[in-house]
């Protein structure tokens, strides 16, 4: 058997966190584990269509989510949250949420350098012209974690290294 818990991937816009989420959801379900990733594309939509960029909303948004993750891992889920979080006392708040050891945040550090030549989306680009306001890394703060449970660094790691990585440190903990 296994515990339910929550990983918070928390990083810059295309630091990599939704791919490291659904990579390690697929890794989870060849071992029998069902996980579910919450991302923007599923949240931002949805859920939360109601909330902006600005620091409040981006606080209420992770607020929501850190609820949502915390239902999900009631329900004896995996829950793979994957959302920018830039603010340390959010994610603080989110896991006061949780049971020591049902949340682990998961730094995915890249360089806003890096980030800015992959801009998988233009939005980098965008930002820079002046077109999306209070863009992470260029107009609005990131607050590096001090802590992290576990840092995946996507400069240097590869996609199946890095899940690899993250599944042993799963082991340890006995959660796998
Ligand atoms: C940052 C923005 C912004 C602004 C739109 N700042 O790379 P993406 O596109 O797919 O991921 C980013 C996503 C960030 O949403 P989060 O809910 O993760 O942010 S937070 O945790 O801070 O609430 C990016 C897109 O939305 N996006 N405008 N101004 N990212």
């Amino acid at each position: 058997g296994h515990n339910s818990c929550t990983l918070w991937f928390t990083g810059l816009s295309g630091s990599g966190k939704s791919t490291l989420a659904f990579s390690l959801e697929k890794e989870l379900l060849t071992r029998g584990i069902r996980s579910y990733v919450l991302d923007g594309d599923n949240i931002r939509h949805g859920l939360n269509s109601d909330l902006s960029f600005s620091e409040q909303d981006r606080r209420e948004n992770i607020r929501r989510i850190g609820e949502v993750s915390k239902l999900f891992v009631d329900a004896g889920l995996f829950v793979l949250s994957a959302f920018i979080s830039p603010h340390t006392q959010d994610r603080e708040m989110v896991r006061s949420l949780f049971q020591p050891g049902e949340f682990l945040e998961v730094y995915v550090k890249c360089s806003l350098e890096e980030c800015e030549y992959r801009d998988p989306k233009g939005l980098y680009k965008k930002a820079r012209r002046g077109d999306i306001h209070h863009f992470t890394g260029i107009s609005a703060r990131y607050e590096v974690p001090v802590q992290p449970d576990i840092l995946i660094d996507t400069e240097t790691s590869g996609v199946q290294e890095s899940v690899q990585f993250i599944i042993k440190q799963l082991e340890e903990r006995n959660i796998l």
